[in-house]
């Protein structure tokens, strides 16, 4: 009996060892794979609910849709008492594609004003096969999917489309659907991943969707995706990116680690043009999925099972540092908005200096901050901006109102707003914990 269990115990030794040296071997694969591409940031796909598009119209009359947490969490809805945003502030969105005719998100998609209109044949220029504005794309009415080399900007997948509407829905025609944090604001769609598209380089198309968005007009660059590994072209594309002003919000990545150790790309880049967010839960506790850093990550924002618009006017959660990158993106679009000569370091360093310090955060964040878009609004600023490109090429002739979302433009959508923000907070403790 006693030899037998001895076997017993070297066969399952045996095994065992057969196994962990198994699993290290394909740890090494997928890492080499991972570290080659650039991956959205899906942090626990089991908690995707995706909405019956059949039941898109229902759901839209219910006013628990609007009970983002992430809204009143981070003060947005207050935020919105001095700005609501700006047509004027481009964002691009690089990542699966929008569903541009989201009813949430139609009137805040970025048009190219070159791509519209009746060319001198008196055809549409949207349609007519010619890239009627030079700038190296036919018929790029909202931007260019780069996975399929194409106009079409279809997302088959959602993330694109979740994250446009935190950055920036607008409750649609008739202010009964979903709120983003600038509730005015362009959001340009650059897609750089196809989960259809075998073999599509995810790395070359976020470089190319970077110089899209630089040479088209955006002013943000929100990029919810990442790998391991570090690209030159992704870091000189971002650099340019610096030199025009424009500011890269970037998640800190799902990959359960410290990035001050185990860096994540492009988040880590050392260019200053760059946030990198991570995410927590309305505890202010950083999801367990979510990377982390004190000195690699600028600030923590809501990321779990948060609310928001998918494909075919539908809405439903997603978690993950990407959630959590789309606020800061969609309060840098409100600052921009109300500082019109801010440059990005600035904008940046509001963010950064007016964020909440929270004990759970020590360690996370550089200042153990978590995203506060009424601060960094309401808060006078004190940096001085020296050899820094503004951001200032955007037209300032429509208003130099700072109040400019509240006395312009879409009077339902303010109507609405106003009369949100009075229930927001009433009921906050409700859902603002
Ligand atoms: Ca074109
Ligand atoms: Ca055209």
């Amino acid at each position: 009996m006693k030899l037998s269990f001895k076997y017993i115990v070297l066969g399952a030794s045996i095994a065992a060892l057969t196994a962990l040296a198994l699993n290290y071997m394909l740890t090494q694969k997928s890492t080499y794979q991972v570290s080659q591409k650039r991956d959205i940031n899906l942090g626990v796909p089991s908690v995707m609910k995706i909405t019956d598009p059949l039941d898109a119209k229902v759901i839209l009359k219910d006013t628990s849709i609007r009970k983002n947490w992430g809204i009143t969490n981070t003060k947005a809805n207050k935020a919105w008492d001095i700005t609501l945003g700006s047509h004027d502030i481009i964002v691009a969105i690089i990542d699966t594609g929008i569903d541009v005719n989201h009813p949430d998100l139609k009137s805040n998609i970025w048009v190219n004003p070159g791509e519209i209109g009746l060319d001198s044949n008196g055809k549409e220029k949207a349609h007519n096969g010619k890239d009627d504005d030079g700038n190296g794309f036919i018929d790029d009415v909202n931007g260019w999917d780069f996975v399929n080399n194409s106009p079409n900007l279809k997302d088959n997948h959602g993330h694109g489309t979740h994250i446009s509407g935190i950055v920036g829905a607008n409750g649609g025609p008739s202010g009964d659907g979903i709120f983003g944090v600038s509730p005015k604001i362009k959001l340009m769609t650059l897609k750089y991943f196809d989960p259809q598209s075998r073999g599509g380089d995810n790395l070359k198309n976020t470089v190319k969707a970077i110089h899209y968005a630089i040479e088209n007009g955006a002013k943000i660059i929100n990029y919810s995706g990442g790998g391991l590994e570090p690209n030159d072209e992704e870091f000189r594309a971002i650099k340019k990116a610096r030199d025009k002003g424009i500011l890269f919000v970037a998640a800190a990545g799902n990959e359960r680690s410290n990035s001050d150790l185990n860096h994540y790309y492009p988040a880590n880049y050392n260019l200053d043009n760059i946030i990198s967010v991570t995410a927590v839960d309305s505890q202010t506790q950083v999801l367990k999925t979510s990377n982390f850093g004190e000195s690699s990550v600028n600030i923590a924002a809501p990321g779990e099972e948060i609310k928001s618009t998918l494909p075919n006017g539908a809405h439903g959660k997603m978690t993950g540092t990407s959630q959590a990158t789309a606020f800061v993106t969609g309060v840098a679009a409100l600052v921009m908005a109300n500082n019109k000569d801010f440059n990005y370091a600035q904008v940046k360093n509001q963010i950064i200096k007016t964020a909440d310090e929270y004990v759970s955060l020590k360690n996370k964040t550089s200042n153990s901050g978590k995203l506060n878009s009424y601060a960094a609004l309401a808060i006078q600023p004190d940096i001085p901006a020296t050899g820094i490109p503004t951001i200032a090429s955007f037209p300032r002739a429509a208003t130099s109102n700072s109040q400019e979302g509240l006395n312009s433009g879409n009077s339902n959508l303010e109507l609405v707003l106003k009369a949100l923000n009075q229930p927001f907070r009433q009921s906050a403790s409700s859902f603002d914990n």
